[in-house]
């Protein structure tokens, strides 16, 4: 008798034959999305407990934003910046306004927005500094992720993001991140430094929260040392912590805030850098951009995206839901010796699993969830992330904990 393969081994098998293998995916083939909710192609329902990194904060689909992208799609999709179009300058204005910045400069994915931003802040450093030509540095964070670029991963730590990829942008420097004095002795050590671009929570190296006070440092010590404090939120910004930026936690205001992911709630590519016009003037026409940056499309949707935070008030429900989530977490963390540590802030969470990184198990949990009808996925071995989106019901995270607990102390 010749076993027929599912429709989920089939497809997976599709993927296999045809496509790179630079991805270890959950095996689960999810053909519709809903809210909090995906289904596979089998018919089975998750709780999406990832949001595409934090991409969904909206929820899958959300209508207003779907409705905001046919609108458009139907209308005027591209036009390059060869030309203008009716779309951006309200997109822009929106933006400005929203979050308190004289310009804003359009992208397509969070890294072409940490690119951006780096670009921006070498223009500063010559043109305005005045560092000598080519002297110019940008400071980062061990354990810094911000995205697949060289440029990018030329500031990684981690040895799966450079393993033979070299050679690498010059004109980085690293400190340990959360250290202040660190941080303090490297603006003191060079003259020419021009930025320092972190996470205000550092998502790819496992949630990893600074302690209160880190960023208001950070605030004060780029200000004293005339460096541009560069706060990338593409994954913490938009809600996932519990206010609208993670940098409003303590009320501080980066010089350059990237942003991405959910600014288009996870519907088309959209991500922007947005900065007062002493650094964002120094980029003067044919210096920058990108064929579909700053498209129509992509602007109608951002504006959806941002009214529905606003509308639907997403921030303050990812602060309510959060504050559930870690309780239970917690709750489960004093029932075994499994759970090493409970971090996050909002809805951007993650347990760490007391193994060492090499351990098969968290990646086991995540199986077993994932047969429990709970998608999530680990980092760096043995944290597991815990990010569903911000529409999240107080039944649905406590569903989510308990499958949670299933799992845990199983
Ligand atoms: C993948 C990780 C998360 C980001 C921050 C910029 C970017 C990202 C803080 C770049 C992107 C994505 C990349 C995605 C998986 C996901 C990820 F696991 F890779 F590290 F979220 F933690 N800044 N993160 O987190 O944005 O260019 O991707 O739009 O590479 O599979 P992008």
């Amino acid at each position: 008798m010749v076993a027929t393969l599912t429709q989920t081994d089939y497809l997976i098998g599709l993927e296999k034959r045809y496509g790179a293998h630079n991805y270890k995916p959950v095996p689960v083939v999810i053909d519709r999305g809903e809210g909090v909710y995906v289904w596979d192609v089998e018919g089975n329902r998750y709780l999406d407990f990832l949001s595409a990194y934090s991409a969904v904060n909206q929820g899958h689909c959300h209508p207003r934003i779907v409705e905001a992208l046919v609108a458009q799609a139907q209308k005027l999709t591209l036009t390059s910046r060869a030309f203008h179009n009716s779309v951006l300058g309200e997109c822009e204005r929106f933006l400005c306004e929203y979050f308190g910045y004289d310009k804003v400069l359009m992208m397509n994915s969070g890294v072409e927005g940490g690119e951006t931003a780096l670009k921006l802040t070498r223009k500063w450093a010559y043109l305005v500094k005045g560092v000598p030509q080519n002297q110019a540095k940008t400071v980062f964070a061990s354990g810094n992720f911000w995205g697949r670029t060289l440029a990018a991963i030329s500031s990684s730590t981690d040895p799966e993001s450079t393993d033979d990829y070299g050679p690498f942008l010059p004109g980085y420097l690293t400190v340990p991140y959360n250290d202040l004095a660190a941080l303090e002795h490297t603006f003191q050590s060079d003259p020419h430094i021009a930025g320092f671009m972190v996470e205000p929570i550092q998502g790819e190296a496992g949630v990893v929260v600074p302690d209160e006070g880190y960023l208001r440092g950070v605030r004060r010590l780029c200000t004293q040392y005339n460096v541009l404090f560069i706060a990338d939120e593409v994954q913490t910004g938009l809600g996932r912590t519990g206010k609208r930026l993670a940098c409003d936690h303590e009320e501080v205001k980066p010089d350059i805030l990237v942003l991405g992911k959910a600014l288009s709630g996870g519907t088309y590519p959209v991500s922007c850098v947005l900065a007062n016009d002493e650094i964002m003037l120094t980029i003067k026409p044919g210096q920058h951009g990108s064929t579909y940056g700053g498209n129509p499309l992509a602007c109608a949707v951002a504006v959806a995206a941002l009214q529905v935070l606003e509308d639907e008030q997403l921030a303050q429900n990812a602060e309510k839901m959060g504050e559930i989530f870690r309780a239970r977490m917690r709750a489960i963390q004093q029932k075994t010796d499994l759970i090493q540590a409970v971090r996050g802030k909002g809805l951007l969470n993650a347990i760490v699993v007391n193994t060492d990184e090499d351990s098969p198990l968290a990646w086991q949990m995540v199986l077993k969830l994932k047969e429990k009808g709970l998608l999530c996925k680990q980092t760096h071995g043995n944290k597991i992330r815990f990010a569903p989106p911000l529409v999240i019901t107080e039944d649905q995270i406590h569903t989510a904990c308990d499958l949670i607990e299933e799992v845990v102390l199983a």
